[in-house]
């Protein structure tokens, strides 16, 4: 069985690793997650990504919603927006809050982000190793300017709280010159037969990863069996918000931006029937394409799509 390397961010990476964990030994599988959208509430280390991945692979997560769990209710989230508290406009869902109130309490006893991401991944029944990006403090922020009202913030109060409203006008990590690659990521991307780069947003998802010092630098040097899949299917994020986030990082908003986001980095590319026209205009830039249907309806679907990813990393 291949040693694989999976990059992620939350839900289409969610759906697909529930795929690859049908084609290959989840053992054989560490999936590096990023760790920009973490954002702290009340005190608590809520890790949206982390979380997401957990959720979809030890089957917990909400299909329809797409992030946070299934049967959740928001009783908590309810009093404190009743309270007036200040991160209210965040929905942490009761059985969510759990997992941050056992995440900080991990890291409050002296627990490094990695352990902690390992200990409660290994409680959620999760076969493949989970690995933040870093354990030090990177925070994606956004600048947007909203009906003449500029403003900076992180991408959780442009995402939730002013619901992706206006035009992106800049993308910062903030920290991540700073950062050093959490243990195992480096030597994990050194070691992988394969390397995965899931369906995720490129520019917020992904792009935290590939910026933290070493990381791109390390997938730069086993291009040769690494694949991805684009999140854009016919010029459209399948969800969430890269349609609003590329152009402001100089995308063109299609299967051929986002591969471009990786330019260096891939020997192969999977896109959607709907983007078969692009195939040889990306084919020119470097990978080699496949095209196949990318929508995850379901796991069969997803596994699919996942050999397909694989077949090209290993090729
Ligand atoms: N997304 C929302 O649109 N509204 C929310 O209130 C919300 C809460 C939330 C709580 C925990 C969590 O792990 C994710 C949450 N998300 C919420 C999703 C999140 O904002 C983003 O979709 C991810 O950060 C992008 O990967």
């Amino acid at each position: 069985m291949p040693k694989v390397v999976a990059l992620a961010g939350g839900i289409g990476a969610g759906r697909f690793l529930r795929g690859l964990a049908r084609v290959v030994s989840p053992e054989d599988v560490t999936v590096v997650v990023n760790t920009g959208d973490d954002i702290v509430l009340y005190g608590l280390h809520v890790a949206p990504d982390l979380d997401s991945v957990t959720y979809w692979l030890s089957g917990n997560m909400d299909r329809e919603r797409g992030w946070g769990r299934a049967g959740e209710t928001f009783r908590a989230t309810e009093q404190l927006r009743a309270l007036g508290a200040d991160g209210a406009w965040f929905g942490l869902g009761d059985l969510d809050l759990a997992t941050h109130l056992y995440r900080t309490q991990l890291l409050g006893a002296g627990s490094t982000l990695t352990e902690a991401t390992a200990t409660i991944a290994g409680r959620f029944g999760v076969q493949m190793s989970l690995l933040p990006m870093t354990d030090d403090p990177v925070q994606t922020h956004i600048a947007a300017e909203d009906e003449g009202f500029d403003y900076y913030a992180h991408f959780q109060v442009y995402w939730v709280a002013q619901r992706g409203r206006g035009d992106v006008r800049m993308i910062r990590f903030e920290g991540v010159e700073e950062a050093r690659p959490a243990p195992g990521v480096l030597e994990s991307i050194a070691a992988a037969d394969a390397i995965v780069f899931c369906p995720s947003n490129p520019v917020v998802s992904l792009g935290p990863i590939l910026a933290v010092p070493g990381i791109r630098d390390a997938l730069a040097r086993r291009r040769k069996c690494a694949a991805g899949v684009s999140p854009i299917v016919g010029g459209a994020p399948v969800q969430g918000m890269a349609d609003r986030l590329m152009p402001a990082a100089g995308l063109e908003v299609s299967a051929a931006g986002a591969a471009d986001a990786y330019r260096g980095l891939l020997s192969g590319w999977v896109i959607d029937e709907a983007d078969r026209g692009l195939a040889s205009r990306i084919e020119a830039t470097g990978p080699r394409v496949a095209v196949t249907d990318t929508i995850m309806d379901d796991d069969a679907k997803a596994a699919a799509l996942a050999r397909t990813a694989l077949d090209l990393a290993l090729a």
